[in-house]
């Protein structure tokens, strides 16, 4: 993309949202790339040295879940030291510029949070939460790394990450405000993600089809590049903050 049409879709872009009333932001692993976290499909991507069917899985938990929860160890250290870059905290002030803004976010680091964001749905769940696979009970637990096998301080039974595998449903609540909340919106950011997993990556073409303006930001193209009103190729970190 010439550096002229990057400025330009930029313009575009700043203009709406100056006129915006209501803004979603979905983001994926490219937003968080910039602060350190791997992404999963990108240069040296997570599930490259790792099949995800082998380990984010259901049927791979109940198989063997210590190599599962190892897998999950092995990020927190890698997640644990990491911060927010400038498009995090870019999102954290927008939000408090705008009336209606919703942050939709695949990524399971919290980095939006960390950064200020308070309207997140996060579709994928969080790393930083345990889940008891019996009761439901569900905690924070920072540790790092946690000690295996985790079990639950109510029932005993074991704890799961409280993230969505593949092949599992995500939440309905979450699923449905996010769904309410695209279709209602009159700007749309898809911001970092190569539009690979469902439900979230048909998220932005339902936004686009209620007639709002959708504008990805990635590094990369992706198969919604030629399909959203604007695509600009960069890096969210230094994109993202110029949008407002
Ligand atoms: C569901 C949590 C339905 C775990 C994740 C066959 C078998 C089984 C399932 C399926 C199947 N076919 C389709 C499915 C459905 C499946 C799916 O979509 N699979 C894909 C892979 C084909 N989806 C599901 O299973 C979902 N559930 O559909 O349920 C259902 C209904 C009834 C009954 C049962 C089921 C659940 C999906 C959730 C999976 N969990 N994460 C964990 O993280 O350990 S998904 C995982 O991928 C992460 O959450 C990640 O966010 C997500 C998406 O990836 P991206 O965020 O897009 O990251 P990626 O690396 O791909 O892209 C990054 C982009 O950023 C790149 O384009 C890169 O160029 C760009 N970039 C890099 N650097 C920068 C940058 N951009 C800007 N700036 C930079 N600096
Ligand atoms: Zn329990």
């Amino acid at each position: 993309m010439s550096q002229h049409s990057v400025e330009k879709s930029i313009c575009t872009v700043r203009d709406a949202l100056a006129e915006a009333k209501s803004v979603v932001v979905l983001s994926g692993a490219g937003i968080s790339a910039e602060s350190g976290v791997p992404t999963f499909r990108g240069q040296g991507g997570l599930w490259r040295q790792y099949r995800a069917t082998d380990l984010a899985t259901p049927e791979a938990f109940a198989r063997d879940p210590k190599l599962v929860w190892e897998f999950y160890n092995w990020r927190r250290e890698l997640l644990e030291p990491l911060r927010p870059n400038a498009a995090h905290l870019s999102l954290a002030k927008l939000e408090n510029r705008l009336s209606s803004f919703v942050l939709i976010t695949q990524n399971i680091d919290g980095l939006h949070q960390m950064a200020g964001s308070r309207n997140v749905l996060e579709l994928h769940g969080n790393i930083w939460k345990v889940r008891c696979t019996a009761c439901g009970r569900l905690t924070e637990d920072r540790r790092v790394p946690l000690p295996l096998l985790p079990t639950c301080e109510d029932c005993g039974a074991l704890l799961r990450p409280h993230v969505v595998w593949f092949g599992e449903t995500l939440d309905p609540g979450i699923l449905d405000r996010a769904y309410e909340e695209v279709l209602r919106c009159e700007v749309m950011l898809v911001i970092g993600t190569s539009g690979t997993v469902q439900p979230a990556a048909s998220m932005g073409m339902l936004a686009g089809r209620n007639g709002a303006l959708v504008v990805e930001i990635n590094l990369e193209p992706t198969p919604y590049s030629d399909i959203y009103s604007v695509s600009i190729a960069g890096k969210a970190g230094e994109i993202v903050p110029q949008l407002f």
